[in-house]
């Protein structure tokens, strides 16, 4: 072992969330998993290590990616770094034994590749006891259609990281409107270059900001149809 090797487990909690932030700006997914383990080990709730490791770290490469210091093969190494810890931490956020409140369908539109949002949205909602069916990537609005109708979802969740690809978003309500289906279904969406205004003008239900926001935004919509329906 060469002498300047860290060792993650000898770091302060501070200091390790720190090297996490640098090990995933690096592509580091044998680190990212130690360090989650150990800040699991040490107590951390594993909604803390989402946000305060993973999701606070991409945001670095996120900022590195736009200015051009970073580059898609470096950005898609930090994003696999970050997908492997996101997988330890998705069954300890699901395990809420809930019953499940509401079944929603999710993906990103059409053009659109981004899917760690998606991915986190949904690992949230399912640990908030909702049931969820993730159709992917690069859906188009057929899809969207075909799933909600096979899994007789309450919601329609939508993301989209590009400004090309958010107003697909549209297509999707419209075509939902044209087909009568449009108040069958709770619609949010989400996603980096997205706002509260966007939201509103193509329709949706509900701009979520984060994945937090979505469950909350889904269990306050969720009960109101079943006030409604009493
Ligand atoms: Co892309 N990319 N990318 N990229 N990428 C962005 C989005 C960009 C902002 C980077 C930049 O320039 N700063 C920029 C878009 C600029 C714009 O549109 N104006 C960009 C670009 C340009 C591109 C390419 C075109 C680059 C190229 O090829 N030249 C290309 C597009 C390919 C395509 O989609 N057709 C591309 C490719 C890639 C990679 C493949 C390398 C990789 C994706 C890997 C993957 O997802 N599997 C990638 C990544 C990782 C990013 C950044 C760095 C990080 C995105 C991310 O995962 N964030 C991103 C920069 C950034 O956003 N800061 C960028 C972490 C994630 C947790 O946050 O996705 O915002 P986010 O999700 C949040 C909320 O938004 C919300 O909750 C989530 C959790 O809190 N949310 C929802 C999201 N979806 C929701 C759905 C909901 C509710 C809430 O439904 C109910």
């Amino acid at each position: 072992m060469a002498d300047d090797e860290i060792i993650l487990s000898e770091l302060d909690d501070e200091e390790l969330v720190l090297q996490m932030h640098d090990d995933l700006y690096d592509g580091l997914k044998e680190e990212i998993e130690e360090g989650v383990r150990i800040l699991l080990d040490r107590g951390w709730t594993p909604y803390d290590v989402l946000t305060k490791a993973l999701v606070a770290g991409m945001t670095i490469v996120g900022a590195d990616f736009r200015d051009g210091i970073l580059f898609v093969p470096e950005v898609l190494l930090a994003a696999n770094a970050m997908k492997a810890g996101m997988a330890i931490l998705k069954p300890l956020l699901a395990e809420t034994g809930a019953p499940k409140v509401g079944k929603m369908v999710i993906g990103t539109v059409k053009g659109d590749i981004h899917d760690i949002g998606k991915n986190l949205v949904g690992m949230m909602m399912e640990g908030a006891g909702f049931e969820v069916v993730d159709i992917g990537i690069n859906n188009p609005v057929e899809k969207y259609l075909e799933a909600l109708e096979r899994e007789q979802a309450d919601i329609l969740g939508m993301s989209a990281l590009l400004t090309t690809t958010m107003p697909y978003m549209k297509v999707v309500i419209d075509t939902l409107k044209e087909k009568g289906m449009r108040d069958d279904y709770i619609v949010l969406v989400g996603g980096a270059p997205l706002n509260e205004e966007f939201g509103k003008a193509i329709g949706a239900d509900a701009y979520c900001r984060d994945a937090a926001v979505a469950v909350q935004t889904a269990k306050d919509f969720i009960a109101r149809k079943h006030n409604a329906m009493a």
